[in-house]
């Protein structure tokens, strides 16, 4: 089965900016992409994983990564999906949790392939030497206020009491520039990332034709939900993180374990390798053999 064809059956797309031309890039491989992750935390979650995992597929389909982590981004907090204004997080803890997310990236995508190895960025490299005027002056320019008010992630914080801050609403600029950065330094024309992150994604498509002249192209994938149609990954209200220190190993397999037979059959196609024909099996099994499910 062809590359773009094996991400529908699997139910990983969401929304593509350009479907006819993503699907024979997808196919051709070839492309360098990225995904970018906040260091919010110090390790990633559940969340996150399918994301990775979609990058592992990228790779093994002769794409190459770029992991970013966000080490500028991090500083300022991304208002999407969030209902309201976060705490700033110090120097100290983002930079602890930066060193957590760096070694887990790691330790997914393959960095010692050949051509297509996967490569660690930070966007700290390219903004903590940018001033404010020249910031204003080369990037700012590019943005039309109504057009940013437009998304999403903006337009829900606007109508609510606490509004949101000039430090969040920026956010979409710092994510935008990552784009037209690694378009530029290393070829990037393709952004990976939860569908919470379109708005922010197709910012950076915008401002990448502007500055680059380049044509770049973003893939959504869906929030997973469990049978309730709440978020996938969370138990008892609190995040199920990868890190054994954080969420024990016993921990997650009993979360995985408990999920509602419903939505395994998702689950198998977006975070696992199993083949679809294996996980066709398994679902004929889990429907008509229930009793026997270890
Ligand atoms: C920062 C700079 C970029 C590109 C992306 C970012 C991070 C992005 C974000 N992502 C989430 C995170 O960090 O906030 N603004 O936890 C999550 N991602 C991925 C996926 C997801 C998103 O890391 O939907 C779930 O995992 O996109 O919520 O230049």
């Amino acid at each position: 089965m062809k590359f773009f064809d094996e991400l529908k059956a699997r139910g990983i797309i969401e929304a593509l900016s350009h479907e006819q031309e993503l699907e024979k890039k997808f196919n051709e491989g070839g492309m360098s992409f990225y995904c970018g992750y906040d260091p919010s935390a110090k390790s990633l979650q559940l969340g996150n994983l399918f994301t990775i995992v979609t990058c592992m597929r990228f790779q093994k389909a002769g794409h190459k990564p770029y992991m970013l982590v966000g080490g500028a981004t991090g500083m300022i907090g991304d208002p999407s999906g969030k209902s309201e204004e976060r705490n700033l997080l110090d120097v100290e803890t983002l930079n602890d949790n930066i060193k957590g997310i760096r070694e887990q990236l790691g330790q997914f995508v393959n960095f010692d392939c050949g051509e297509n190895s996967a490569v660690l960025v930070n966007n700290a490299d390219w903004w903590s030497g940018l001033g404010f005027l020249e910031f204003l002056r080369t990037i700012g320019k590019r943005f039309r206020v109504n057009e940013m008010l437009n998304k999403d992630s903006v337009k829900s914080r606007i109508t609510s009491d606490s509004g949101i801050s000039l430090t969040e609403f920026s956010y979409q600029v710092l994510q935008a520039y990552d784009f037209v950065t690694l378009n530029k330094n290393h070829n990037v024309t393709l952004q990976l990332g939860g569908s919470d992150q379109w708005g922010n994604m197709t910012a950076g498509t915008d401002l990448t034709r502007k500055m680059n002249q380049n044509q770049v192209y973003c893939m959504t994938m869906p929030l997973i939900t469990d049978q309730n149609g709440k978020k996938f990954g969370k138990s008892e209200g609190n995040a199920v993180y990868l890190s054994a220190e954080m969420t024990s190993p016993y921990k997650m397999y009993q979360f995985l374990l408990n999920q509602d037979d419903s939505i395994v059959d998702s689950l198998l196609k977006c975070y696992t390798f199993l083949s679809l024909e294996e996980i066709a099996s398994l679902k004929d099994k889990t429907e008509n053999e229930p009793h026997l499910r270890a």
